[in-house]
């Protein structure tokens, strides 16, 4: 905190306590086991302005800090992640607060209730549960931001629930004027600097403490996936990339903003297709940060892309999906992502953690058959500790390639 953060009487007011409690909590904040890496030494967070970013018109390396300082081990990866973490939300979704004061869950007729109390204000929505006739409860179940578009009848036939997060209660995306509108908002104000895509995650953490906390439920809040399509796609991989209690994060159909490149797309649109593209999102919904709009027609001045979104995921089950046919999601763009995201899945020696599959067909968030496969595979793996599902999965149609020379001027370590 600065000088300029004390009022004039030298004191310091509540909300700058509400901050240091978030910043307080970050430092403390548990390092993720299944990495075998837990204490790597503590690494000071770069905090650039706007104006001292460089230009990179490559998909930046997820392999060198900031600084310049290599990735070589495992242990750097997880400082190197919260480094992403923290620019990504400086710059794009916006600040995720830390736990809140309590989270209660209150669970009746397939429902959870949960109610968030901080800083003296109290939310709560609630979250239908649909039950699986076959499996063994608690259940592992498959979070659908809004709603689950993903084949559910594979989901239920695997023996996982379905929960549904009614994310627009929580952050709105009713056009650009609706920034600031919803319970997140009702509860950290509504300059907050946090999209919706990131009140979502928030909100997806909170339901996860609730899980946690209501054994009435039976939900295996060990074997939690999320998913969701199209606007509902980028929330899902918000809630994967800033949430690390999720096992399996499933985005589907996601675009610009969830599984593809802002800089590809913008290379996509100067080619004259129909891409959606950051200068468009700023205007259209405030999914992203108040901040983002700065980069509308400056991507190339972002210190990570959505490879590196993706790699906030990594080493944890990752399936992107998405639709080669629909032009406005940028199918190059999302396949460059996807190969470049795998690098870092590679990189950690866990390459099948991470999928990607891109069928065409002409409904948006339509599931094809010949996608259902990878879905299977995927759940058993990661929701229902199935370790001889394959989920070696990098399908692509419709002639897309990765121009890889174009994009990346960076090698995938080993990482020790
Ligand atoms: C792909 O998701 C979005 C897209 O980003 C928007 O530009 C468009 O308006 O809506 C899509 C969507 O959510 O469709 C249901």
């Amino acid at each position: 905190k600065t000088a300029g953060d004390v009022d004039a009487s030298g004191s310091i007011d509540a909300i700058d306590f509400a901050l240091m409690k978030q910043y307080l909590l970050k430092i403390i904040e548990k390092f993720p086991a299944d990495t075998g890496v837990v204490n790597p030494p503590v690494r000071p967070i770069p905090d650039p302005s706007y104006s001292e970013l460089k230009t990179n018109s490559k998909l930046p390396d997820p392999f060198k800090f900031y600084n310049g300082d290599e990735v070589t081990t495992k242990a750097d990866w997880i400082n190197r992640q919260k480094e992403i973490s923290y620019l990504a939300q400086k710059f794009e979704y916006g600040f995720k607060p830390e736990a809140p004061d309590s989270v209660k869950g209150s669970f009746s007729s397939n429902k959870i209730t949960v109610t968030v109390t901080d800083n003296g204000k109290s939310i709560s929505f609630s979250c239908s549960i649909s039950y699986p006739s076959t499996g063994k409860a608690p259940y592992p179940a498959v979070i659908g931001i809004g709603m689950n578009t993903l084949n559910t009848s594979t989901l239920t036939k695997l023996g996982c629930a379905l929960i549904t997060f009614p994310c627009d209660e929580l952050g709105a995306q009713s056009g650009a004027s609706s920034r600031g509108t919803g319970k997140f908002y009702d509860l950290y104000g509504k300059n907050h600097s946090a999209g919706s895509l990131m009140a979502w995650a928030w909100g997806v953490d909170r339901l996860i403490d609730a899980l946690e906390s209501t054994p009435a439920a039976n939900i295996d809040a060990k074997h939690l996936g999320v998913t969701g399509g199209s606007r509902y796609g980028k929330g899902a991989l918000a809630c994967g990339a800033f949430n690390e209690r999720i096992a399996l994060t499933i985005p589907q159909e996601s675009g610009a903003g969830g599984a593809a490149s802002w800089r590809v797309s913008d290379w996509q649109k100067s080619k004259g297709q129909n891409v959606q593209t950051a200068g468009q999102i700023v205007t259209e919904n405030p999914w992203q940060g108040s901040a983002f709009s700065q980069f509308g027609s400056s991507v190339t001045k972002l210190p990570f892309d959505h490879h590196m979104i993706e790699g906030l995921c990594a080493p944890r089950g990752l399936l992107v999906i998405e639709n080669s046919q629909m032009e406005w999601l940028g199918n190059v763009s999302c396949f460059t992502t996807g190969k470049t995201a795998h690098m870092i899945y590679e990189a950690l020696g866990v390459p099948d953690s991470m999928g990607y599959s891109s069928v065409g067909h002409p409904d948006h968030c339509g599931y094809p058959a010949s996608q259902i496969p990878e879905l299977e595979a995927f759940v058993k793996k990661f929701l229902l500790d199935d370790s001889s599902a394959s989920t070696a999965y990098m399908k692509q149609d419709g002639g897309v390639t990765f121009d890889k020379a174009t994009w990346v001027d960076w090698d995938i370590p080993a990482l020790k």
